[in-house]
């Protein structure tokens, strides 16, 4: 049966590094996958991202953002994720509802109940059949983020917010362990693939 697996993390971890490797792993295994990401991952949601992810001269509601993420997360799911599931392929997607719980949730402070209530309602019982969640300190996520790109809207947040984000991945994992894996993400990335491989074997991700 096709899987849906998503990987999370704050900023600089190593998501978008262990992608391909676990799209390698995946296809070597005889799995056909489809990777994606949120927000985005169709011409709305790509949009919506830019929107997301730009800085502005006024500032955005966390109740805007919260309800833009899950605008993006509707047309997502209807346009890629649900007609990829039904076609027997897998689906490999870079965040997904856990990055909602701790952003908005952990990050922004907005109450869990109303972003459950949204998930419901966008998503029904679908939850992926197993999340990573690459875990390390704020200041490793930062270091390495840093040697690469120009901060966007969320990234010039500062460090107590993504402390609570993290803190709220790590709940998430402890809350679910039946389909919520922490991994640690500061060993070398020979290491963190070695960990990931681990994992896909334990959830019955690859035989
Ligand atoms: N967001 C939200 O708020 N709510 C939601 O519901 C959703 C998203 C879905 C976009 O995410 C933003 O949207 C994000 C959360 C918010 N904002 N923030 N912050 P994104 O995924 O596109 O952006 P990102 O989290 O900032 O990703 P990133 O910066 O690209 O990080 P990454 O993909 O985890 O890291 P990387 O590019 O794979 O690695 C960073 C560097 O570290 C790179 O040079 C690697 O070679 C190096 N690296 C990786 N692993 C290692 C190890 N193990 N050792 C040493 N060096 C390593």
């Amino acid at each position: 049966m096709a899987k849906f697996i998503t990987l999370e993390g704050i900023e600089g971890v190593g998501k978008t590094s262990n992608l391909n490797f676990i799209q390698q792993l995946l296809s070597d295994a005889g799995h056909d996958c489809v990777v994606t990401r949120e927000p985005g991952g169709t011409a709305l949601g790509e949009s919506l991202r830019s929107l997301l992810l730009a800085h502005s001269d006024t500032q955005m509601s966390a109740d805007a953002e919260l309800m833009l993420m899950f605008a993006a997360r509707a047309e997502h799911l209807n346009k890629v994720i649900l007609p990829a599931l039904a076609r027997g392929q897998d689906v490999l997607c870079d965040r997904f509802t856990e990055a909602t719980y701790a952003y908005q949730g952990g990050g922004r402070g907005l109450d869990l109940a109303k972003i459950g209530q949204l998930e419901h309602w966008v998503q029904g019982a679908l939850r992926p059949d197993l999340t990573l969640i690459l875990d390390a300190p704020v200041e490793v996520g930062r270091a390495r983020a840093g040697r690469r790109s120009t901060p966007d809207r969320i990234e010039t947040e500062q460090d107590a917010f993504f402390e609570r984000v993290r803190a709220a991945y790590q709940q998430l994992a402890q809350q679910q362990p039946e389909r919520i894996c922490l991994i640690d993400a500061v060993p070398p990335l020979e290491a963190v693939q070695s960990s990931i491989e681990q994992s896909l074997r334990k959830y019955n991700i690859l035989d």
